[in-house]
């Protein structure tokens, strides 16, 4: 059962109300509103409203989807259009943020914990053609990457991966070799460590990385040597608190998956915070981590865990893929 959920923004009215003389008029010209709708893609599973967990979300050059559930460390790719969900294979460690380089293959992060080394998996393009395939295809591209969380490939095919609490930011060249980029970037709050998590490189060449504490999204330059430059804060603001997955739609805005406040939010190029898309516990959002683009349709991977506004984690549909698109509405009214 698809569940729909409306949000409106009437900005138009803001304006109106600032024009006291002309108020009444100006609210009947400009009955223009954009709207965005959420759905449900596909029900990951269908028996249960909770208990599995998927972080990570990203898509190939067909318009498939990838994830992967934590718990049974299934990789799982999913049809948009059809609905149609494959099982890939199960990966040696849990995995959690995904991307594809230029040629097609596969790369997860896996940040391990006590006793177990982060790494960074790969799987490549051949074997992702077969449909399915053994645990044993899947490579270990990078060792040493503890936290490993998000990820995003720069036009020279140089892997960046978010280290979470580490607040490392790791580079790894094409061909293996990785360096430490210890960010400086704090915890606001004690109760949430997670300092860099979803990352994506704007227009402008600069890097954004996503600060779950603090709700704040910072971006920093790489100079020609791959050295960093200092970091900069882009926006910060209490409706970016769990700011987890992050991806720029087509016209260069910024959209960040608020993950413990079960919302969608947008960052304007001027750094203008507006929350798109939001519920309770009952979803459709519920927990989402990461977001995809496909055109410009978001896709956002609902993780569903007991924190925040999804607490306590019991309703909704569980871990899901949603889908968040953009509704222009005009009514001429007179
Ligand atoms: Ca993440
Ligand atoms: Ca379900
Ligand atoms: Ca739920």
């Amino acid at each position: 059962m698809r569940k729909k959920f409306i949000v409106t923004l009437a900005v138009a009215m803001i304006w109106s109300v600032l024009l006291s003389t002309s108020m009444f008029a100006s609210e009947q010209k400009e009955k223009k509103h954009h709207s965005w709708e959420v759905s449900i893609v596909v029900d990951l599973d269908a028996n249960n409203a909770a208990g599995m967990r998927i972080e990570g979300l990203t898509g190939d050059k067909q318009g498939r989807l990838y994830t992967s559930d934590l718990n049974s460390r299934r990789l799982i790719r999913v049809t948009p259009h059809t609905g149609a969900v494959e099982v890939l294979t199960v990966l040696p460690q849990s995995a959690t943020g995904m991307v594809f380089d230029k040629d097609g293959n596969l790369y997860m992060a896996s940040g391990g914990g006590p006793g177990v080394d982060g790494v960074i998996l790969r799987v490549s393009e051949q074997e992702l053609k077969k449909g399915s395939f053994t645990s044993d295809k899947v490579e270990t591209f990078a060792v040493d990457v503890d936290g490993a969380n998000g990820l995003v490939f720069d036009r020279d095919g140089n892997l960046y991966v978010s280290g979470g609490a580490t607040g490392n930011i790791y580079v790894i060249t094409p061909d293996g070799e990785r360096t430490v980029w210890a960010s400086g970037i704090s915890a606001d709050r004690p109760t949430q460590p997670i300092v860099v998590n979803g990352l994506a490189f704007g227009r402008d060449g600069r890097l954004y990385i996503a600060n779950t504490s603090s709700g704040e999204i910072n971006r920093v330059s790489i100079k020609k040597d791959g050295t960093f430059g200092a970091v900069e804060r882009f926006a910060k603001d209490p409706l970016l608190y769990g700011a987890d997955g992050i991806a720029f739609g087509p016209n260069g805005d910024l959209y960040v998956a608020a993950n413990e406040r079960n919302a969608i939010v947008k960052v304007s190029h001027s750094g203008k915070v507006t929350e798109i898309a939001g519920n309770n516990n009952e979803g459709p959002l519920e927990f989402p981590a990461s977001l995809h683009f496909i055109g410009s349709t978001l896709y956002a991977s609902n993780f569903d865990i007991d924190r925040g506004v999804n607490s306590p984690n019991s309703p909704g549909i569980g871990a899901s893929i949603a889908k968040i698109e953009f509704v222009q509405e005009h009514s001429n009214e007179k």
